[in-house]
């Protein structure tokens, strides 16, 4: 596979390149070459042949392919390894099969999941190319009570690649979902391993609503998801915003690796769909009614209801009216 990165780059000077000096500077036969250009039209990519001046590259296919991702990424970790495929049950699933092989930062990527998971055993709707549904693995230094932090990294980081690379900015929701105008974007669903008290692996998986259309999701999602296209009221290049995420990701990890969470904390609290709004909160054992009024440094909601205030640590988050208010 690693080849036909290396053809592509060489097609992908603009013009047309002859056969024989494809195959010299791979090194290879004609035949292979040739090979190679059918394995490639086999994947999508659309490339014309001329007889006497050779091949030109046309098209690329909307796929996310790895050699394609990594074109221009920069990363020292996340997504320095990106196992794709085209389709599986769950990118999640596939990660905790692969944990003991693979190295940390490595991204499993599919065009699809037929058995796409949110949390509390609720399913997510995965369908081709027109999303992006991935896990990250992880194996942070950080203690089981870090994670609703690293989960609320996650959606900055996203929420800062969509900001990069899209020029407009979602919020996020507590505790992992990115919204804009009160459709949900994108969700998280982090599996874990370890002993009591460490983490050993963090498998943080992410679904991104790209390119689909209002009518595309199914009929009891269409009032609350959206798409990023729908935000932008144009087709999104999924390679180019999966390539920014990755880097804003590693960014945000990092940093957070070194001082701390306190900026990520800080984004969340400045660009939210949750604080100042009267919200109905499940925490799995009560539901609370009232205002979330803040972000605690450890990650928790603060809700203000009946006089009190109770932090919560994990839970759903309902706003109670649209965010006009209940007269709008
Ligand atoms: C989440 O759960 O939001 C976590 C979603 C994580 C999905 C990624 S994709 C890659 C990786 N592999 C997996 O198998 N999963 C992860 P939760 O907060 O429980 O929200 C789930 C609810 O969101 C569902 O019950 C639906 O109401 C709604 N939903 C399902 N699919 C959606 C979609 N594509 N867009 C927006 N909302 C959706």
């Amino acid at each position: 596979m690693l080849q036909l990165g290396t053809v592509l780059e060489l097609l992908d000077q603009g013009g047309f390149v002859s056969g024989e000096d494809l195959a010299t500077q791979l090194g290879v036969s004609r035949t292979m070459v040739w090979k190679q250009i059918q394995t490639l039209r086999e994947l999508g990519y659309k490339i014309t042949a001329h007889p006497r001046r050779g091949y030109h590259l046309v098209a690329r296919p909307d796929k996310l392919y790895p050699w394609e991702v990594a074109k221009g990424l920069a990363n020292q970790l996340i997504g320095r390894t990106i196992e794709y495929y085209d389709e599986l049950p769950s990118t999640n699933q596939r990660a905790k099969e692969l944990l003991a092989v693979v190295d940390e930062g490595t991204v499993v990527l599919a065009e699809t999941q037929t058995a796409g998971r949110g949390r509390l055993g609720r399913s997510w709707f995965s369908p081709p190319g027109t999303g992006i549904w991935l896990s990250i693995i992880l194996r942070p230094p950080f203690s089981p009570l870090e994670l609703p932090k690293l989960n609320l990294l996650a959606v900055v980081a996203l929420s800062r690649a969509v900001k990069a690379v899209l020029g407009f900015r979602p919020l996020v929701k507590w505790p992992n979902d990115l919204y804009y105008q009160d459709r949900k974007l994108s969700g998280i669903l982090t599996d874990v391993s370890g002993e009591w008290g460490r983490l050993e692996h963090v498998i943080l998986g992410v679904g991104i609503n790209v390119n689909q259309r209002l009518n595309d999701f199914p009929p009891e999602l269409r009032t609350k998801a959206g798409s990023l296209r729908m935000a932008a009221g144009r087709n999104v290049d999924r390679k180019d915003l999966l390539r920014g995420y990755l880097q804003c990701f590693e960014e945000e990890y990092f940093y957070a690796l070194e001082h701390g969470f306190d900026r990520s904390l800080d984004y969340c609290r400045q660009y939210t769909a949750t604080l100042g709004r009267a919200v109905e909160v499940d925490d799995g054992k009560k539901v609370y009614r009232g205002e979330a009024v803040a972000i605690a440094d450890d990650g928790a909601l603060i809700i203000d209801h009946d006089g009190q205030q109770t932090r919560v640590i994990a839970g759903d988050v309902q706003p109670l009216f649209d965010r006009d208010g209940p007269d709008s």
